[in-house]
């Protein structure tokens, strides 16, 4: 199911041409329409192949709080489970961190193909233009007041005037590619291993998410719903997915977890099973001239900290607001502090989600010195109530200071 699907918008202009229909791009599309500002959605895939992604599975309240912003909320207060904490295992043993009683916040968990599934549903509902199988996405003049993006569609060539493009076409879209090397600056660290995941019509092993610190390799218990779970495995950076049977992948996961929890995990025929590579990447600034860049197109995590689609959503949180100060305050202090505002909270996330991989992954060629660091730390983690809610406050998310006209001003003055 799709956005009303089209192969041209009504009009040739638009007030913001947004490329690319993750969340990113179908959250803003949605925070723009509730403002009453027109927007467009360029997508080169077809609604169905966005939907068979399946990535992020933990929300951030401020994450929840803009999908409700967006007209998206009713679901995800039906079907989202709420957990209160979560829990690590090391040592053969689990330690839970109480993020309810640490910071007094919890987390929402719901699939990311169900935020994309109801970002969509409420686009078509609206009636705002998505044109999915866009081909050959071009941006062009956002150094000027008139920019425009070209594509093709079933070999007819198509333009769009705008007053604005956003870039929410992820890591390897045509955005962030399209902005001159001399104008931007990129950090990137990428950890010598993956994650094997696989999806599975089984019920979780445990109530909350369990990260397990294991000689043999970092593994995790997720889940989508009481009768669907989301499992990982750490993996070679260069294994490749034909090498893992699901009977391979479910005797290797009980080896990685406390004997308790692997004798609850329930296993089953996988429905989904993928290799993610992991980076740490920023792009700097994230504004150029009439060009924003959000979400992965400017930014990735390891998912270790559960931080992708929730920086995804704060950036758009971000710009959805300096858009609405532009057409219905006549301020541009928003659109000129959006770079550093987003900046600020990206790389206290990309600590947290370095911080939380290194500390839960087995490193190749580290030696046994490294290895009794991760434990002292991770000893000292769960028996110190200053360390744990460190983890807590990150993990949940920390503070995202919604642009006031004064703070946005403050940024850029
Ligand atoms: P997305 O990549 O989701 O969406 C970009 C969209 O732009 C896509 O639909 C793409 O088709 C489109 N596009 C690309 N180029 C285009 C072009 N030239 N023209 C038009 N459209 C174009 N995060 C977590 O928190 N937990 C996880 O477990 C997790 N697992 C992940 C696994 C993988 C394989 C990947 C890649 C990411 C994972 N992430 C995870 C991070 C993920 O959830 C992202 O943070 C989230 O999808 C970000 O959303 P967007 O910024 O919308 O980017
Ligand atoms: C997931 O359920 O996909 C998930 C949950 C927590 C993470 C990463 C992925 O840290």
């Amino acid at each position: 199911m799709g956005s009303s699907p089209s192969t041209s918008p009504p009009s040739s202009r638009t007030q913001v041409a947004i490329i690319g229909a993750g969340p990113a791009g179908l959250l803003l599309g949605q925070l723009l329409h509730e403002a009453g500002i027109d927007n467009v959605i360029l997508e080169q895939r077809s609604a169905d192949y966005v939907l068979s992604r399946i990535r992020a599975g933990v929300l951030e309240q401020t994450t929840v709080q803009l999908l409700e912003q967006a007209g998206v909320g009713e679901r995800l207060r039906r079907e989202g489970l709420r957990h209160d904490g979560t829990e690590l295992a090391f040592d053969g043993r689990l330690h839970r961190i109480d993020f309810a009683r640490l910071t007094g916040r919890s987390v929402t968990v719901y699939g990311q193909t169900e935020v994309t599934r109801d970002l969509m549903e409420r686009r078509a509902a609206v009636g705002r233009t998505t044109v999915y199988e866009a081909q050959d996405v071009s941006l062009h003049g956002f150094d000027s007041d008139a920019p425009l993006v070209r594509w093709r569609h079933g070999g007819v060539q198509h333009e769009l005037r705008c007053d604005f493009i956003a870039g929410c076409d992820g890591f390897h879209g045509v955005s962030r590619a399209s902005v001159p090397a001399g104008a931007i600056a990129t950090h990137e660290k990428v950890y010598p291993f993956g994650w094997l995941g696989l999806l599975a019509q089984v019920p979780p092993a445990r109530h909350e998410l369990v990260y397990a610190n294991h000689a043999r390799g970092f593994a995790l218990c997720s889940q989508r719903s009481r009768t669907l779970s989301r499992y990982y495995l750490q993996v070679p950076a260069d294994d490749r997915i034909e090498r893992w049977s699901d009977t391979a992948f479910w005797n290797e996961l009980r080896r990685r977890l406390p004997a308790d929890v692997a004798d609850r995990v329930t296993t089953g025929a996988s429905i989904e099973k993928s290799i993610a590579p992991l980076r740490s990447f920023v792009a700097e600034p994230m504004r150029f001239g009439r060009l924003f860049l959000a979400g992965d197109a400017a930014h990735i995590v390891p998912p270790t900290g559960a931080k992708g689609l929730n920086l995804a959503a704060s950036d758009v949180g971000f710009l959805a607001d300096a858009m609405r100060d532009h057409y219905l305050e006549r301020s541009d202090d928003g659109i000129d502090a959006y770079s550093e505002r987003c900046l600020r909270r990206i790389w206290k996330a990309e600590r947290f989600s370095w911080w939380f991989t290194s500390l839960m992954h087995q490193f190749p060629g580290t030696g046994e010195f490294d290895h009794r660091m991760q434990h002292a730390e991770l000893d000292y983690l769960v028996g110190s109530p200053a360390a744990s809610t460190a983890l807590a406050e990150n993990y949940v998310g920390l503070p995202m200071d919604l642009p006031t006209r004064a703070t946005a001003a403050a940024l850029i003055h």
